[in-house]
């Protein structure tokens, strides 16, 4: 047997009190010069410091990001922040909170309950004896007794104790977390009750729990909660004795921490691949530059190890602003070109190594902002398309099954400019994205060569295009415009003509794989019905390499002739895809099959050259639901209340560096995808988690996963995760920020909200 199995239950004294964590402190007070108080302290009464820049991350309004420690991990049902513990209820048996007089509790689902944890506890490095405990406050449905099981973070369970004896009302209960088990990783804690009855409203439950609480040596006393912890009037945290706050996340590039102090609180900084970098106060506040944390993830940590109450006021990571550029009038005319399934890796302006020429891409770049990283809501048309058309996340909009329609509810990119006075047109060489599924609501024209029997190649649908953006242009000269084009040519069938394909293969047609057949091909394979080798594969992505360039000689026309039209300079272009592509990467063809990069990741560019002259690259993670609050924005049209993406406007005309976004991808119900920067998370349902590092990438970017060897990382993803999941129906990006970087609205919202 691997764990020694000393289990013993036992009802602990309200009043016993045991050993308080200790401080972890390595290497020396970091205080950056930058951001020394410009304003001298008094001699008596010292004045409150005041910091530059740009508050890019505020503690007080994450507190439902923080985790809090208070004589062990303090999981506090019936908050908001239990989300995390929880992926954010996502298929989780547990109810959502219930409140009373004095505190708020969950009820789990029937008769188990799970949660998962980093198993932390200040300066204990190892897990070595048999001194720490899981402790529970609980109260009973009926005659209850609880088996406790425990689960590493390698997915190897044991039981490691019962609750016999569960008394009628509030009550705490512990059990001891046997030796072995490694600190810092993520585990999980399961609780399964003897049987479940009524409780209310149809709901079936065995025990109300108010917290449990994991840690060496903890104990039962009171918990300082969030709640009273946090003022966000006075945007102060006020530490217990012994306690601390602490936050997964990752600053980026020229960011800076400060806070006024009360008392003696400290700082902790640890970089998920280095040592803890400590601050300490000096004149009332505490201080640090995070340039040597841009781009890591790091747990910040706000710690009290003295036997006094400590305060942080106005605790945030700032940034530096920027020379933001004039904001001009907006654009007269809106063009959106969707290129059908091209991922970002196939683009030369964000993959040097890649060999498929875009050159009008290229010198487009020249005038435009290029998003990094542009991360797609679906990894297919329908779901992707309508988190484009709707501003929507799939959970909200519904479109993940060709049954649904895109819901009345939600005010549609077409509607959206309709009611703002433009003329709308609606060109779709996809199937999918016509008025069959909702998507041409609020267009003036809609045209769909595909519903139409007619070629959809972009030779075919741009022409038509410019027939009615020139007619806008002569015959609406007043009339400001919006153009929607979804060409289709890198979608199968991989058709490109044959002087483009020649840049990509000599020589005839390989095997198995004809051109016009390759759709039918893809169906088979994805069936099992059929494999390829080698040369028949790279014939096949040959053909889906001469469909991009084929598509980039098209985009090179449509702006010529918004430069012969003279509009050129009057025109937001937007360039986006829908999904990508995986070509055997994980052993498939296609897509609709995962949230790996090949599928999720496409290029994302906007110009509008009264803004966009100077090419500018933003290395933020933008999502498609942001597209169309951005033009809106963009043509001053007001945004309707459905719409959950946020306006890209700031970031195009304020280069300041902000705190990193998250970005998600959805397949279907059972697959969620999340990026920060270069880390990258899948949650599928179930426990399986992986966590991949994106420059590693060699043959498949999502192969990799390191989530066992870097649990930090794993728990910034899951925590963000969580709120995106909890939230994803709800969240508008615009007032509430993102998952892993809440607003005040939003913090207030979680505050009532309960879980
Ligand atoms: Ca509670």
């Amino acid at each position: 047997m691997k764990y020694a199995l000393f289990i013993s239950i036992f009802f602990l004294s309200a009043c016993e009190s045991e050993s308080k964590p200790t401080t972890a402190t390595t290497n020396s007070a970091v205080v950056s010069a930058d951001h020394v108080p410009t304003e001298k302290p008094a001699a008596v009464v010292p004045e409150a410091p005041k910091f530059d820049g740009v508050v890019s991350f505020d503690f007080v309004d994450n507190r439902h990001l923080a985790h809090n420690y208070d004589d062990g991990l303090l999981i506090d049902f019936g908050t908001a922040g239990s989300l995390k513990y929880i992926q954010g209820s996502w298929n989780s048996p547990w109810y959502e909170g219930t409140k009373d007089a004095t505190f708020s509790y969950v009820y789990p689902k029937g008769v188990g309950a799970s949660l998962r944890f980093p198993l932390i506890a200040p300066g204990v490095t190892g897990l070595t004896d048999d001194s720490w405990t899981a402790v529970f406050r609980l109260k009973p449905v009926g005659k209850q007794k609880a088996d406790i099981f425990f689960r590493a973070s390698n997915g190897e369970e044991k039981k490691i104790g019962s609750i016999n004896e569960i008394a009628e009302g509030w009550g705490t209960y512990s059990v001891k977390i046997p030796a072995g088990y490694t600190i810092g990783q993520e585990h999980m804690l399961r609780v399964h009750f003897a049987h479940s009855q009524p409780i209310d409203g149809g709901r079936k439950s065995a025990a109300a729990i108010d917290w449990i609480r994991i840690g060496k040596g903890s104990t039962d006393k009171e918990p300082a909660r969030i709640a009273t912890a946090f003022d966000p009037a006075k945007k102060s945290i006020t530490l217990a004795p012994g306690q601390r706050f602490f936050w997964y996340t990752m600053p980026g590039k020229g960011q800076s921490f400060a806070a006024k102090v009360e008392g003696t609180p400290s700082l902790e900084v640890t970089p998920y691949d280095g040592t803890t970098v400590s601050g300490k106060a000096e004149a009332g506040a505490i201080q640090m530059d995070f340039a040597k944390f841009a781009g890591k993830p790091v747990r910040i940590e706000f710690v009290n190890s003295s036997s006094a109450p400590a305060v942080f006021l106005n605790p945030a990571l700032r940034s530096v602003q920027a020379e933001k550029i004039a904001r001009a009038p907006g654009p007269k005319y809106v063009l959106v070109w969707l290129v059908d399934t091209l991922r970002a890796d196939h683009v030369p302006l964000y993959n040097p190594k890649t060999d498929v020429e875009m050159p009008n891409l290229v010198e487009f770049a020249k005038t435009a902002d290029v998003f990094q990283s542009g991360t797609v809501q679906g990894n297919s048309s329908l779901p992707t398309s309508a988190s484009i058309f709707s501003a929507a996340y799939s959970p909200n909009h519904g479109m993940i099954t060709e049954k649904a329609k895109l819901p009345a509810d939600h005010t549609t990119f077409g509607e959206a400019f309709k009611k703002g006075g433009w003329a709308t047109a609606l060109f779709s060489s996809n199937g999918y994205v016509s008025n069959s599924w909702g998507f041409a609501r609020g267009f003036d024209l809609e045209v769909n060569p595909i519903r139409e029997n007619r070629p959809s190649d972009t030779e075919y649908l741009w022409p038509e295009a410019e027939t009615w953006l020139k007619k806008q242009v002569t015959e609406n000269p007043g009339k400001p415009a919006l153009l929607y084009i979804n060409t289709v040519d890198p979608h199968v069938p991989y058709d490109p003509p044959a002087d483009v394909l020649a840049k990509y293969h000599q020589g005839g047609a390989v095997g198995k794989v004809s051109p016009r057949g390759t759709g039918q091909l893809l169906h088979d394979m994805a069936g099992g019905k059929i494999s390829l080798n080698a040369a028949e594969a790279k014939y096949m992505h040959a053909l889906y390499q001469g469909e991009i360039t084929y598509n980039d000689i098209w985009f090179g026309k449509m702006l010529a002739s918004l430069d012969a039209m003279g509009i050129r300079d009057q025109t937001m272009i937007v360039v986006t895809s829908d999904h990508g592509e995986e070509f055997g990467e994980y052993g498939k063809f296609g897509h609709g099959i995962s949230v790996n990069q090949e599928l999720v990741d496409v290029p994302f560019l906007i110009s509008y050259r009264p803004w966009t002259k100077q090419g500018r690259v933003v290395s933020q993670d933008v999502e498609v639901v942001d597209i169309l609050p951005t033009v809106l924005d963009a043509a001053g049209i007001e945004k309707s209340k459905s719409l959950q993406g946020a306006s890209l406007v700031d970031l195009m005309l304020d280069p300041t560096e902000l705190h990193p976004r998250a970005a998600f991808s959805y397949h279907n119900t059972f697959l969620r995808g999340a990026r920060v920067g270069d880390w990258k998370y899948q949650l599928f349902n179930g426990d399986n988690d992986p966590l991949f590092y994106l420059p590693d990438g060699k043959d498949g970017a999502d192969k990799n996963d390191i989530s066992e060897s870097k649990p930090l990382v794993r728990r910034m993803m899951r925590d963000s995760m969580a709120f995106q999941v909890g939230l994803d129906k709800v969240i508008d990006k615009s007032k509430h920020g993102t998952a892993n970087n809440h607003s005040a609205e939003l913090a207030k919202m979680l505050d009532s909200k309960g879980w």
